[in-house]
């Protein structure tokens, strides 16, 4: 088992991070108790040297977790489905939250109000994160 351990360490060594990713968790925010969908925010900084992108995330507790955005359109608001998901360039942040991009979340079970969701997100260079969001309703 140390000889596993020490040769993982090598390992990384031999490989230093391209990107370097730290995630300060939000929230993960339904509309009511039992709501079957509801959004995850978060931030996300890159404080690698090179850009990474945000593809993905998928959780336990959802059927479908997808990138979002908001879009003006004829005065309406809606949201779209970023499907390339989004670039963090060296040294910045992607802030989701509400009103803006966002991690949607559809088929959704029902939430502790009182609880937390397990979100991993998954990054182009940095690899998949996992985060873990306290459960919010509105205010
Ligand atoms: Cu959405």
């Amino acid at each position: 088992m140390k000889q596993i351990l020490l040769s993982c360490a090598f390992a990384l060594a031999a490989f230093p991070a391209l990107a370097e990713i730290v995630v300060e968790p939000g929230e993960a925010r339904i509309s009511r108790p039992g709501a079957p969908s509801g959004a995850a925010f978060l931030t996300v900084t890159n404080t690698g040297d090179l850009a990474d992108r945000l593809t993905g995330a998928r959780t336990d507790a959802a059927e479908k977790a997808q990138l979002h955005t908001h879009v003006h359109e004829d005065g309406v608001m809606k949201m779209l489905h970023v499907e390339d998901g989004f670039e963090i360039a060296a040294g910045e942040s992607l802030a989701l939250e509400r009103g803006g991009d966002h991690v949607m979340l559809m088929g959704l079970a029902p939430l502790d109000p009182e609880g937390t969701l397990n979100l991993t997100l998954i990054f182009e260079n940095a690899g998949e994160i996992e985060v873990e969001l306290p459960v919010a309703l509105p205010r």
